[in-house]
């Protein structure tokens, strides 16, 4: 399978400045050299070093050119794959790069999978599991921090980790291994020194484990809405925290009648923010329906920025919106501090809706803001474990590893004295085993598989 030779387009379809098309395989460079007219005379391809360029054509059966492109050869183990690589630089748009691949693929050259050529270079020993994954991360992060936590991955950070804590428990094996060959010299192995160090790996999985949940929010982001009754401020907000116009304000109430979302960026968080339409009694079949819409939305975020008039003071609206809110997911906003006429004081909040944070400021006048994004970082990331030093990003399928070996050390514990020493080891062995699906070591094919599927064509 790893014998042939295959391509696909590896940058996103629709209008660009280039468009690359990846070849991998042993016979990458010849095949693209057999439909490829270097622009300067007597130059050929399969001659050049790694990490050269070329210009030239992509020419069809009749030599006729089909784009002008540039070829960037890497020789292996130098490339993406590790194996021989050209990449085939033209014009960026969907004809001609689909047009240089249908012609690529002439050549007995196959269309790559979702993922293989980072399959490839996971297969050629270039990245482990671990790093493969972070991969897809990288592609995928939407903060500044999702992005740092994955290229710490692709370092290997997470693996290098995972080895520390095999070794550990290698180092379990070795002592009562040596019991089992040499029972006359070395005795019975040190219960007290193993047991020492699988408690030592245990806490080091719980801890790796809370830094996976913490990490959590960065990759995944969360849903937060803007809740309250006409009027308030709640779009206002909206544009303010997106950076632009992104709904419509106006002093009538009712403005908004549907679900407005847009994806911001709080603190490093990747946020689904949610505009909502104001809550009030109405009569307006449309309004009504975004009103049902609203409550909806307010019951599926992770946090509700529930917004009051200072200058209307607190209504009974106000009072039937908060009966749908869960306490412990909702920052009050008072907005419109600006204004003169301040109907609402702080001890009247702390009656009514006692324990919830509290801030008073200004959308107008852009105060309180940056004390709002505080609070929703600090509640988005309270949700997420106890805070800790440890930054790593785990894939769902890593932390479903360390949990289970977590599961598995326990009851080892428990075991020492009592069961035969085989028996000691098979079990640790067993922990080895699964510890090192993470990094691949143990990776079974069809788990392997399930890595991959997730990338997109050309990566
Ligand atoms: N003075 C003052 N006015 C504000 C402030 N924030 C918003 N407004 C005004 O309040 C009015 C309503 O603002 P919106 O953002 O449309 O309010 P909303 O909560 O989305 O209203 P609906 O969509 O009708 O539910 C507009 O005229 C805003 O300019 C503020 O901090 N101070
Ligand atoms: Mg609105």
């Amino acid at each position: 399978m790893l014998e042939d030779t295959i391509a696909a387009i590896s940058t996103p379809p629709g209008e660009g400045g280039i468009a690359i098309i990846r070849v991998s395989g042993s016979d990458a460079i010849n095949k693209v050299e057999a439909i490829f007219k270097p622009r300067q005379k007597g130059r050929i391809v399969s001659q050049l070093k790694g990490y050269q360029m070329i210009l030239g054509w992509i020419v069809d059966d009749k030599d006729q050119p089909i784009d002008e492109c540039l070829l960037a050869i890497m020789r292996k183990p130098h490339s993406y794959t590790a194996e021989d690589t050209v990449e085939i630089h033209c014009h960026g748009g969907v004809l001609a790069a689909r047009q240089c691949l249908e012609r690529v693929l002439t050549l007995g050259v196959r269309e790559a999978l979702p993922g293989e050529f980072t399959q490839r270079a996971y297969l050629n020993g270039r990245l482990d599991a671990s790093q493969a994954e972070a991969v897809i991360e990288i592609i995928r992060a939407r903060s500044k921090k999702a992005l740092n936590l994955a290229m710490k991955q692709l370092t290997g950070y997470n693996s290098q980790y995972v080895h520390r804590l095999e070794d550990r428990l290698i180092q379990v094996t070795a002592l009562i291994e040596a019991s089992i060959d040499f029972p006359e010299d070395v005795g019975e192995p040190d219960y007290q020194e193993i047991a020492g160090l699988l408690s030592e790996v245990r806490d080091e999985l719980a801890r790796l484990l809370a830094a996976g949940k913490r990490a959590e929010i960065y990759r995944s982001g969360a849903k937060v809405v803007i809740c309250g009754k006409p009027n308030v401020g709640k779009s206002s907000l909206l544009n303010w925290l997106s950076g632009w116009e992104r709904a419509i304000v106006t002093e009538i109430p009712g403005t908004t009648r549907d679900i407005i979302e847009e994806y911001v960026n709080i603190k490093g968080i990747p946020v689904r923010l949610i505009d909502t339409a104001g809550i009030r009694r109405t009569e307006d079949r449309v309004e009504a329906i975004g009103i049902k819409m609203a409550q909806q939305a307010i019951s599926e975020a992770e946090l509700a920025i529930f917004l009051l008039d200072i200058t209307s003071g607190i209504t009974e609206e106000d009072k039937e919106i908060y009966q749908s809110l869960n306490p412990a997911k909702t920052i009050i906003f008072i907005n419109k501090d600006d204004l003169l006429e301040k109907q609402i004081d702080t001890a009247q909040i702390e009656r009514l809706f006692p324990g919830i944070p509290v801030i008073v400021g200004s959308v107008r006048e852009e105060k309180g803001l940056s004390e709002l994004e505080d609070i929703v970082e600090a509640m988005l990331l309270a949700g997420q474990g106890e805070p800790g030093d440890l930054e790593m990003l785990l894939s769902t399928r890593q932390q479903q590893i360390l949990q289970r070996c977590m599961e598995q050390i326990g009851p080892i514990t428990e075991m020492l004295g009592l069961v035969s020493l085989d028996c000691l080891a098979v079990e640790i062995n067993e922990v080895i085993e699964v510890m090192g699906e993470l990094t691949g070591r143990s990776l079974k094919a069809e788990a392997m598989e399930r890595i991959f599927r997730d990338f997109c064509i050309g990566k």
